[in-house]
Formats: structure tokens, sequence, C-alpha cells
């Protein structure tokens, strides 16, 4: 396969005026008719005329309305053009039925819908189907069906067609078009200008009642992105189409945002508190890419993290105002050290922005998204709030309507700042998490910290130079009161000391504040300090930390030394469990273990081999002496928990629920599952019914709920995606595997829906120790799944090969069994070059 590099970008040849397409649906023989205006690019050298399509029957091509032949090849066309402008048309058929891919024209449940990020346009018909290349839409869809929709405003319909225009000038990724019989949930907005606009969620018949939450997100999001960020809605009308069947979890289509149902729909009864969080953050993600991503667009795709960073950066302050902002960055650093670090310190870790690429979609990861939004994070606390509020004027002045680079970003910051950023330009460049270590020195009321930082080698990066890592630091003195507040350190070089003085005592040093940098701490405290900090630090995420820092170490040693639970930990966090003045959301954030997978990667990182078996009856030991020593504690937390107002997924009651469902899995280590089961017969919303659920399978009492839940819920397909992948996920290693491969024998194991694969395959990965299972029955019903699924959807097969991506940690035997089933991959004949690039990564 190709491999395609940053460093050889150039333009392409010739610019596009305007795109006029004609769309004549029919499942089989769709017909997509184009009428393109192609005049040629001055800033660009000359080249052979060439469009990308794949798997197009073409049907008729001709230039100024003359019938020409051009070269044909797997990838595209090749032709002979005028050397001014010319109108190029072209009539292609294409079987939207017969695509399982979900990439281009497709169908779902009988509806016709796209997919065209990052390069699927060009199975829709032939295109320069990159980025750079923005021209305006016109769309005539014709077909019997009810509705049809499309990017922009709709300007003319009739029976059996209608007709859509996109002023705005777009790249071809951002195309759109929706048609079938779908109904709408309506809503209004009034931007700050006072246009009106008009929205509309549009679901299958049977969808509306659950479309309330996702309107009420909607126009949050709108009045945020005006009040924080200026930005305001720039077309007439804004659709939401909800779609079962779909690789990712929304996209953002101009004026046409296509959902994967389960990021839109909602309802108390049938989506749990965080099924409601996580809509309301998609939905917010997806509107906010209007201005980050479309008016604002990448020069290519290694310039996702453009986009895909600074979106997700503004959703995550757009969650932070909606609910806790302390909440939330836990919530986040739990996700990056659980979905980035290990894809940054493995063979899959690439930096933020890459530099080459055989199949872009195997880009969309843990490192451009999360890690990007957290370079995002940094840049603003080195340069502060204010300043970055100016840079980003700067930048939706200076690049609205272009397609940018890394490159403009930084360039706006540092003309609106004055900063040279060529050294934290190293963020987007280096790939690996840098390690950070610290060293105390106290003497005559000066306080020293000297940081030290040094980051591993990567794949096909054996050197790295130092990063810009702002430290945020804050000193307690021994009374618990801070003397110094919260101060951002900017370390620039290799090994660095800062000094702070006139202190009257050695202070405690709360660093990292806020997680204020994407480091991996090595940091040698001793274990009374890290009480004292949990006690104390008035910084929550540290806090926290300081906890889940015991917490790890006393599970280190569990695993490496058979030593017993640390009783003095448990009792200090008691103390936090009990403050009834802190923020339930918070306390349940406080009772959660690390998981066993980021165990494995701290024990891999201290050179002992993980044995999943042990870090699992380990973390099983320590949650049971939890649940005896607060024995009594558990109920009287349970019913202070209770929520008795009608069910809101706000994060008032929701945060109660978190803490409730928390203790509730401890209580069933005391009772076998009795108060679950209450919870269980009692629930009517999903968040308590489903933890009650999840409390019975690990206590292995859930025969009777499991057969309840499903006559409940067998009509309900995103309902019961949680009950397939509750049960792998929650169960006993030794019955992961094999409750998996039953649940694929079920006739309601559509393995070709994403979200039902997923819900299987993706559970039984989350099984730490059951996918690790060391008969390697785990590794080998996901590798034959992995084949299979590759035949009819590679994209979705290809990131699922991440599940493997920490294989080289283990012992011998299960690293032999992993690579013996990534092998088994590899031979398949007419492998995908998605899942071919993934799999070649991870066993280089
Ligand atoms: N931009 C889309 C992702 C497209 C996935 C391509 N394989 C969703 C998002 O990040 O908002
Ligand atoms: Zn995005």
């Amino acid at each position: 396969p190709q491999t395609t590099y940053l460093s050889d970008y150039t333009p392409f040849g010739w610019q596009v005026a305007d795109v006029h397409l004609t769309v004549k649906l029919a499942p089989k023989a769709t017909r997509v008719v184009s009428r393109i205006h192609f005049q040629p690019n001055p800033n660009a050298p000359a080249q052979d005329f060439f469009l990308h399509g794949e798997e197009l029957k073409l049907i008729r091509a001709a230039i100024d309305g003359t019938e020409v032949n051009p070269e044909l090849t797997p990838q595209g066309l090749r032709c002979d053009v005028p050397s001014g402008p010319f109108l190029w048309e072209t009539e292609v058929e294409i079987a939207p039925a017969e695509n399982t891919a979900l990439e281009g024209l497709y169908m779902s449940n009988g509806m016709y819908c796209t997919q065209c990020e990052a390069e699927g346009f060009r199975k829709i018909t032939y295109y320069p189907d990159r980025p750079d290349v923005m021209a305006t839409f016109t769309v005539r869809i014709e077909g019997d069906t009810p509705v049809k929709l499309s990017n922009g405003n709709p300007t003319d319909s009739g029976e059996g067609w209608a007709e859509w225009h996109d002023p705005w000038p777009k790249p071809a990724y951002l195309f759109a078009l929706v048609a079938g019989d779908l109904v709408n949930h309506p809503g209004a907005f009034t931007t700050m200008s006072g246009k009106e606009v008009e929205l509309n969620i549009w679901v299958r018949p049977g969808d509306e009642g659950k479309c309330a939450f996702g309107m009420e997100a909607l126009k949050a999001s709108m009045t945020w992105d005006e009040e924080v960020y200026g930005r305001e809605y720039d077309l007439d009308i804004f659709n939401i189409v909800a779609v079962d069947d779909f690789n990712m979890g929304a996209m953002e289509n101009k004026g046409l945002n296509i959902f994967n149902s389960s990021c839109v729909l909602a309802s108390p009864e049938t989506s749990t508190d965080a099924n409601f969080e996580r809509i309301e953050a998609i939905i917010a993600h997806e509107y906010f890419h209007n201005w980050t991503g479309n008016r604002i667009t990448c020069r290519d795709w290694f310039q996702l993290c453009l986009k895909e960073g600074l979106t997700v950066y503004r959703d995550s302050q757009f969650t932070s105002d909606m609910r806790s902002a302390e909440v939330k960055r836990i919530s986040d650093v739990i996700d990056l050290r659980a979905r980035q670090f290990p894809e940054d310190q493995g063979p899959l870790s690439h930096p933020v922005r890459p530099e080459s690429f055989q199949e872009i979609n195997n880009f969309y990861t843990a490192t451009v998204y999360e890690k990007g939004a957290e370079v995002i994070g940094m840049l603003k606390r080195l340069v502060g709030d204010e300043a970055y509020g100016k840079a980003l004027d700067l930048y939706f002045e200076r690049h609205d309507g272009d397609a940018a680079t890394i490159e403009d970003w930084l360039r706006v910051f540092e003309d609106s700042t004055g900063r040279d950023l060529s050294q934290f330009k190293r963020w987007y460049s280096q790939s690996g998490t840098p390690h950070l270590s610290i060293s105390e020195d106290y003497a005559d009321g000066t306080f020293t910290l000297t940081f030290k930082q040094e980051t591993p080698p990567t794949p096909g990066q054996s050197d790295k130079a130092p990063q810009v890592l702002p430290i945020a630091v804050g000193l307690l003195n021994p009374n618990g009161d801070e003397v110094v507040p919260t101060t951002v350190l900017e370390m620039t070089d290799a090994e660095q000391s800062f000094s702070f003085e006139g202190l009257s005592a050695k202070p405690v040093a709360s660093i990292l504040r806020g997680f204020s940098a994407p480091v991996v701490l090595d940091r040698e405290t001793l274990a009374e300090e890290k009480r004292f900090l949990l006690a104390h630090d008035t910084d929550a995420f540290n806090r926290w930390e300081a906890s889940r820092d015991l917490a790890r170490g006393c599970l280190f040693d569990m695993v490496t030394e058979g030593a017993g639970p640390d009783m003095a930990w448990i009792d200090a966090l008691e103390q936090v469990i009990r403050d009834g003045d802190l923020d339930p959301a918070f306390r349940a954030l406080m009772l959660a273990l690390p998981t066993q997978s980021e165990l494995a990667q701290m024990l891999h990182a201290k050179g002992v081999t993980p044995d999943p078996d042990a870090i699992h009856a380990a973390a099983e030991t320590l949650r049971n002496a939890m649940a005896e020593r607060w024995s009594s504690l558990l109920p009287e937390l349970m019913a202070a928990t209770r929520v008795t107002e009608g069910y809101s997924p706000d994060a008032k009651q929701s945060g109660k629920r978190a803490l409730g469902n928390a203790v509730l899995s401890l209580q069933t280590r005391l009772d076998g599952g009795k108060a679950a089961q209450a919870q269980f017969d009692a629930a009517d919303n999903m968040t308590m019914q489903l933890s009650a659920l999840s409390c019975l399978i690990s206590a292995g009492a859930e025969d009777a709920a499991l057969a309840a839940f499903e006559r409940q819920w067998k009509d309900d397909r995103l309902v019961m995606d949680k009950w397939f992948a509750l049960q792998v996920a929650a169960t006993k290693p030794e019955s992961a595997a094999p409750r998996a491969e039953a649940l694929t024998k079920r006739p309601d194991f559509d393995w070709k829906n994403p979200n039902r694969f997923r819900a299987v395959m993706g559970s039984l990965a989350m099984n730490h120790a059951g996918f690790h299972a060391k008969d390697g029955s785990g590794y080998r019903l996901l590798a034959e799944w992995l084949i299979k699924l590759d035949g009819k959807n590679p994209q979705t097969a290809a990131r699922m090969c991440s599940v493997f991506q920490t294989w080289t940690r283990y012992d011998a035997g299960r690293q032999a069994l992993m690579k013996a089933e990534l092998e088994r991959i590899a031979a398949k004949p007419d492998l995908s070059r998605d899942v071919s690039e993934m799999v070649g990564r991870l066993l280089s």
C-alpha cells in the first residue's frame, strides 16, 4: 500500500468554482450526476488532471459538453483537460445497499445516509477529494423517500425531488445527504444578531420521544459558542439525523450533522446519566466544528488535530461550564490515561500531527483528539486566558474560509502575544509521553523544586528534545494551609530548578495541579505526604490524584510483594467520602480504583511484567477490604444519596446517583447482591437499573435479572447494546471470552452493526484479565471476529485492532499468543489497507 507524507504536500492544480450534484436514489443503482466548474489554480505546480474515485461505475464523462474517455485506475481517473476554465460533467452509478463499509453513500435500516470524512466522497463521485479544495455545493435529490436532506439551506422541492444549496465553500468531506422515512423533533434558535434558525432532530418513527434532551443540548451549545467564543451560526437551518449504523460517534457535515443514534437519542428509561452527559458533549462537539473545522478547515489530513484537538478542547470547556469543571478534569485525565497513554507508550505511538499514513482513518486517535486538546490547554495555561481569547479572535478573523495548518494556528498565538512558540511546536511533532521527575530541597526559608524531563523513544523517534511544560504548583504549610497559591512554572530545559523564598517552614508541594501537562509524574513521595495532600490540598485534581497514587502504590505492593490492603489509605479516604460538603460526583470518582490496564502499564513501567490474574485478584482483595472496613458507613451513604425528586440528568442528581452506585458495588461484596437486586427491581431509570445489573453480574447473581432486562428491552436496540456489553465487561475473567462467544451465536448479534459488534468485542477487551486469559481464548475470539469484520467494514475492524497495542508488555506466553493472532490477521487474503496498516505497526 502507498504511504502519504506530510512533506509531499502540493496544492491541487485547479480550483473548483461550484459543484452541482443530482443524486437519483435507488438501493442498488443510484445515479450521481456531477457538474463542476474547474479553473486553473495559479498557485499550483503543473500536474495531470486527476480526480479521486473508488468503486464507481462511470457511465459518462464530458468536458464543456463534449464526451471524453478518461483513463481509469482503481483510485480515480486521469484526463486531458483544456488549459483554461472548463465545465466537467460525469455520471456514475453506485450501490448504497451493498455498501457495508459505511463510508460514502450507504443504507441503514432502509434510510440513505453518507459518511465522507476523511476520504469517502470519492465513493460517491469523481472529485478532488482533499480538504484544501473548497467549493459551494448545490444538490438535487431525486427519490421516493418522504424526507430528503443535504447541506446548507433548502431552496426548492417538488414531488419526488428536493434541492439544497450550501453558500459556504466547503471541502467534500463535509458533504452529506440523508433520505428516508424520517420524523423530526423541531426547535428554533435566535442568534445573537437576531437571525432565526430552524432546528431539527430527524429520527426513525418511534424515536421522537428521545430527542428533547439533544435539542436542549444543541441550543445550549449555540448559546455557549456565542457567549464564550463570539461564534454565531451561519445558515437558516441546522439538521441533526440519528442513524443506527455508523462507524464513529457523529459527523459535523455542514448544516447536516449525522449522529450514531447512540450519541443523540436519550430518555431517562433507556439512557444512563453517563449517556446523557456524553450526548450533550458530542452534540456540542459537532456543533462547535461549524467554526473550528468547517469555516476554518484543514489544509490536509496531517492537520487533523487543528480541528479535532481544538474542538475537543472547546467541548470540554463547555461541559466544565455546564457541569463541574473539577469533575470534568478528573474524568478527562482518567480517559487520557486509559486511552492515550497506552497509545503513546506502545507501537502505535505517533505525533499529535502525524507525518505519514497509509490509511488516514487510522489516525482518528486519542493522540490526535485528546492529546491534541491537552496541547491547546497547555497553550492557554502558558499565555493566560485573556491572551488565549485574543489569539482565538485573530484566528477566526485571519483564517475564516481557509484550509489552514498548525503553523497558521501557532503563528496567530505568536503574533498576538509576541511569544516564540518554536519549542512549544514540538508538542505537535514529537510523540511519546514525557516523564517528569522531581527532587526537593529546603534551606533557610527557600524551597527549591528541581524537575527533570525525559521522553522514552517511540517508533521512528529515538532521540527526544525537551518540551515546554507548564507545571502548576501550589505550596501548603505543615498545618495544611496554602502558603503559595497555584503558580504556573514554565519548564523548557531537560533539567530545571524553581525556588520559592520567604517560607517559615518546609512546605508540602502540590505539583502538576489540574494535570497541567500530559506527562507521567515519577515522584517518590512518602505515603504520609500523599495522605496529607488527600486531606488538605485545595486543588481538587491533586486531591484525587493523591488518593489514586496511594491506591496504585498499595496495589503495586499487593501484586509484587503479597502485601495486604493499605488500611491507612482506606481510613484517609473515608474522611473524604464522609464529607457531605464535597460534591457527590467528586466523591464517586474518589471511590474508583485505577483500572487494571492502568496498573498493568504502571507495573511494566517499573520493570515488572504484569500478571493480569494477579492484578485482578489484588483489586478484588482491596475492594473487599474497603467494603468490610466501611460496612456500617455504606448503608448510611446509600440513604444519603437517594434522589427523591423526579429524574433529571443534571450534574446534581447524576452526582448523587454516581456516588450511590459506587457505594452499591461495595455493598454487593457484603450482601451478595441483596441491595442490588432491590435496586434493580425498583429502578425507574436506566442509571439505577444498569448499575444494579452490573453489581449483580459481578456478584455472579445475575441470571434472573439478565432475563428480566432482556424481556423488558428486547425491542430497543440501544438498550440491548448495553445488555450485550455489560455481561461481558462486568463478568469474572474466566467467563468473559466464553460469554462473548455465546453472545455471538445469538440471532440478534447483528455484527455488521458497529454498535453491536463493539458492545461484545469492545467489552471483551475491557475485561482486562478476561481478555488476557492465559489460554489465549480472548485473543483468539477477538482475532477471528476482526478477520470476519475486515471483509465488511475495514474501518471499524482497524480501530479495534488497537486492543492489541499493549501486547509487548505481557509475559512471553501471552506475547506469543497475541503475536500469533496478529500474524493470523496479517495473513488474511485481501486484508484491507486499514487493518493491514494497523497490524503492520503493531508487529513492527
Ligand atoms: N470528524 C468526525 C470523525 C470522522 C471519522 C472519520 N473516520 C467526528 C468528529 O470528530 O467530530
Ligand atoms: Zn471532531
